[in-house]
């Protein structure tokens, strides 16, 4: 199911029994239960695969990339880009400013962190890559300049060169 949270779709009652906080995404099983926050689908898709490190710390560190994410990346890198492609841009430049100086205080620490490197955890891709790639490539939409992060491109391309990766939205 595809909502249109332009419209407010997501408020409605009938998706409201499906995600508690009134958000997508949502991870409904057949008999009826919802999973819902990206991060915990994502681990629930990705249990037992090669995308979670078996070694605890290693997975620990994967899983702090994740709450990373979801702290300090997330809403900074999705509000703007929410208003530029509503056209808000200009009414909400207060508030995208804001955003922005969050976000790229936290884009800095993830670029020095992959100038060294080329994933995230250990030496390997992991859930982590494939969960803060997605928004991180997508900033530039919100009016982040990212040319000022040359190893942050070099990465997102690694990701988008995995086996099986698709792209969030056609052409993208
Ligand atoms: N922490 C949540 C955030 C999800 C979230 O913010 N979803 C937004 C779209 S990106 C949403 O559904 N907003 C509801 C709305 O716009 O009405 C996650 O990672 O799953």
């Amino acid at each position: 199911m595809t909502l249109d949270l332009a419209k407010g779709e997501a408020a409605e009652p009938a998706f409201r029994r499906k995600s508690r906080f009134a958000r997508v995404p949502v991870l409904e099983f057949d008999d009826g239960r919802t999973l819902v926050e990206s991060g915990a689908i994502l681990l629930y898709l990705a249990e037992g695969t090669r995308f979670i490190p078996q070694d605890p710390f290693l997975r620990a560190e994967m899983l702090g990339w994740l709450f990373f994410e979801q702290a300090d990346l997330q809403k900074p890198i999705a509000v703007p880009r929410v208003c530029h492609l509503r056209g808000l841009a200009a009414s909400m430049a207060d508030d995208i400013a804001r955003f922005h100086k969050e976000g790229h205080a936290a884009l800095e620490k993830l670029e020095q962190w992959l100038a060294p490197r080329s994933w995230l955890v250990g030496d390997g891709y992991t859930l982590a890559d494939l969960a803060l790639s997605c928004y991180v490539s997508l900033a530039d939409q919100g009016g982040y300049d990212m040319a000022r992060y040359p190893a942050i491109r070099a990465w997102t391309e690694r990701v988008a060169a995995q086996p099986g990766w698709v792209p969030l939205l056609p052409g993208e």
